[in-house]
């Protein structure tokens, strides 16, 4: 299948991670003709993609109509004004912002956990899949072949959050700030932007804003959508969101309560059976025997890899049938245009496409 395939937010780092993504023809689709498209400061330049030079635009329907399907990397109101008219045509729309991941008739996938909702005759009525949030993809990853298997009773998590998941400016946040320490020596806990502290050489219990209850949006978001994934309404799940002074990797410090006893390993086997998850859990190595990963997986180490990596699995007394496991990948990956790219391309597979293109 050949595809017209559009970019929103194209020179964001999701958008960046989706070029690299696609340019590595990993997809059971071509992309026969690739359309940018970012803010006006971007609008005009070139950008190049598998030998061949593409202008940047800023969105516009006329040229988005010509698209086969979009992935939306950028703010939630894009993409509250674009979609509803483009899958008024056809076009079918992955959003990886917030805007649509409630919506009753939108469904929140994540291909190896729910991908059976992308149905062809239901997507033929409103072209749209939301994208979760780059913590809900790696924790559902995770928590839905334990809940298949064992059953789900609650979960307590708290995220360390790299700084790449507020974008390029907050990178640039941290990397100003580190400089300036080891420049001038001065941390001075300055306020940016992005974020209402000194981030560097720090960690902030903090992601978006805070809400009425104390908890964040970030928190909220978890919390939500991950019940909608795993169709558990009143799933009891307690999160804390905490940026951390890292580029790339969101990981996750997850103690659950399961509805059996369940031993470490049974877990292991359960969960490295699952597509798209690594264990590496070692109780101890020698410096020869760390290899690529060893013993545990960490941020910088999920740099540019797909997977979902889960270490330190151990039973805990905190719960009558408890474990407690730590989850680390890439958050611009799999956190967010792997599994926009992975959804565009289940859509290729399953006829979705082809339905929407004869409409
Ligand atoms: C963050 N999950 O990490 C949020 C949005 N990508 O900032």
């Amino acid at each position: 299948l050949e595809l017209t395939i559009g970019i929103v937010g194209a020179t964001g780092v999701v958008g960046q991670t989706a070029l690299d993504l696609l340019a590595d023809e990993f997809t059971d689709f071509k992309v026969k003709k690739l359309k940018l498209y970012a803010s006006r400061a971007s609008a005009g330049k070139m950008v190049t993609f598998c030998n061949s030079k593409i202008t940047i635009e800023e969105p516009n329907l006329p040229s988005m109509l010509e698209c086969n399907a979009i992935l939306f990397a950028t703010e939630a109101s894009i993409s509250t004004e674009f979609i509803p008219k483009l899958a008024e045509h056809g076009v079918l729309c992955i959003d990886k912002s917030s805007a649509f991941r409630a919506h009753p008739s939108v469904p929140l996938v994540v291909p190896e956990v729910n991908g059976h909702l992308l149905n062809p005759n239901e997507l033929k009525k409103f072209p749209v899949v939301a994208s979760p949030n780059c913590c809900t993809i790696p924790l559902v990853m995770v928590l839905k072949p334990l809940q298949d298997k064992f059953g789900l009773e609650r979960v307590i998590l708290s995220t360390y959050q790299s700084v790449s998941g507020a974008g390029k400016p907050a990178i640039d946040v941290l990397t100003e700030e580190t400089k300036n320490f080891f420049v001038n020596q001065d941390l001075t806990c300055g306020k940016s932007e992005i974020f209402p502290k000194s981030i560097a050489f720090n960690v902030m219990p903090y992601v978006a804003g805070i809400l009425d209850n104390g908890d964040t949006d970030e928190e909220s978001k978890i919390i939500s959508e991950s019940r909608k994934i795993l169709n558990s309404p009143k799933l009891p799940l307690a999160a804390t969101s905490v940026r951390v002074p890292t580029f790339v990797g969101h990981g996750e410090s997850v103690t659950l309560e399961l509805s059996s006893k369940v031993t470490a390993s049974q877990i292991k086997e359960t969960l490295s059976e699952f597509p798209g998850i690594q264990i590496i859990d070692e109780k101890s190595a020698k410096d020869e025997d760390l290899g690529t990963y060893g013993l545990f997986v960490t941020p910088r180490e999920t740099h540019g890899k797909d997977d979902v990596f889960v270490s330190r699995i151990r039973n805990t007394d905190v719960f009558q049938n408890g474990i407690s496991l730590w989850i680390v990948s890439d958050n611009l990956r799999k956190g967010a245009a792997l599994n926009a790219i992975q959804v565009i391309n289940s859509c290729a597979a399953n006829g979705t496409l082809k339905a929407l293109s004869s409409k």
